[in-house]
C-alpha cells in the first residue's frame, strides 16, 4: 500500500472518530442534526430562510462556504442563530471544522441544527460531520439529470429536495424523471418539491424532518 493511501485512510479514520464524538455530544443535548448537501446555488440557504419563521428559537444553522459570511448574515436576518465556517479552499466541511465551530457557537436551548455544507454535490457526500441525516438538495434549474449523475450524494442522503419548482413554467425540467432516477438508486427515497419564493412544499419537508427527529 502506498504512503498516500495509508495517510488518506488515517485521515478518514480520524474524521470518523471526531464525527462519532460530535454525534454523541449532539445526542446528549437532544439536538437533531441535518447536513444539507447540494451544488452552488441549488437553494440551500433560501430553503432555510423559508423554514426560519417556523423554527425560530429552537433551531440554529452552521454555514459552510469557501469565503464570505453572506449566508450566515442571511440566516440571521431570517431570525435564526448562525455561525459561519470558511473553509478557505476546501470543497467540503469536515468533522474537525464543526468541532472547532462548537467552541465558539453555543447550542444551548436548540433541538434542531442545520449544517449547510459547501456548495458541491460531490465531496460533501464522502464526509461525516456528526449529522443524523444528510439531505440532498437539487434545483429544477440545474438540469433533470443531476440525481442520476451524482449517485453517491443520493445514496448517502435520507431525502431529496427539489427546489425552485416555481420556475417550472419557464424551463425545461422533467421533475418526475428526477424522482424516478433517484428512486432507481434508493427505492424508498422521500422526495420533496419546494419553492422558497412561495413556501410551497417547505411545510411537508419540515414535518418530515420533525418526524425523523422524533423517531431517533
Ligand atoms: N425562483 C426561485 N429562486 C430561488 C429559489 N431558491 C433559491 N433561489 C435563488 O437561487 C439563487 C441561489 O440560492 P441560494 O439559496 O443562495 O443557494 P445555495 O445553495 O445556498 O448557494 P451556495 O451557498 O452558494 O452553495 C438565489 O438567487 C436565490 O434567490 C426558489 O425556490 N425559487
Ligand atoms: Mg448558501
Amino acid at each position: 500500500m502506498s504512503k498516500t493511501v495509508k495517510l488518506e485512510q488515517k485521515v478518514q479514520a480520524k474524521g470518523h472518530e471526531i464525527a462519532m464524538e460530535l454525534r454523541e455530544r449532539f445526542r446528549k443535548k437532544g439536538i437533531f442534526v441535518v447536513n444539507l448537501i447540494g451544488s452552488p446555488g441549488a437553494g440551500k440557504t433560501s430553503l432555510l430562510e423559508a423554514l426560519a419563521p417556523r423554527i425560530a428559537g429552537r433551531a440554529a444553522v452552521i454555514e459552510g462556504d469557501l469565503a464570505t459570511d453572506n449566508d450566515k448574515r442571511r440566516i440571521e436576518q431570517a431570525g435564526l442563530r448562525a455561525y459561519q465556517i470558511n473553509t478557505v479552499g476546501a470543497c467540503h466541511l469536515d468533522a474537525a471544522m464543526v468541532r472547532d465551530a462548537l467552541n465558539e457557537f453555543s447550542l444551548d436551548g436548540i433541538s434542531l441544527l442545520f449544517i449547510e455544507n459547501v456548495g458541491n454535490l460531490v465531496c460533501p457526500a464522502s464526509f461525516e460531520i456528526g449529522e443524523d441525516i444528510k439531505v440532498a438538495i437539487v434545483s429544477t434549474t440545474e438540469g433533470e439529470d443531476k440525481p442520476a449523475k451524482y449517485p453517491k450524494a443520493m445514496k448517502v442522503a435520507s431525502a431529496m429536495v427539489i427546489t425552485k419548482t416555481d420556475l417550472l413554467p419557464y424551463i425545461a425540467c422533467d421533475v418526475d424523471r428526477m424522482e424516478r432516477d433517484v428512486r432507481a438508486l434508493v427505492p424508498d427515497m422521500p422526495v420533496f418539491r419546494t419553492a422558497a419564493t412561495t413556501g410551497e412544499g417547505t411545510g411537508e419537508f419540515l414535518q418530515w424532518i420533525e418526524a425523523q427527529a422524533a423517531a431517533r
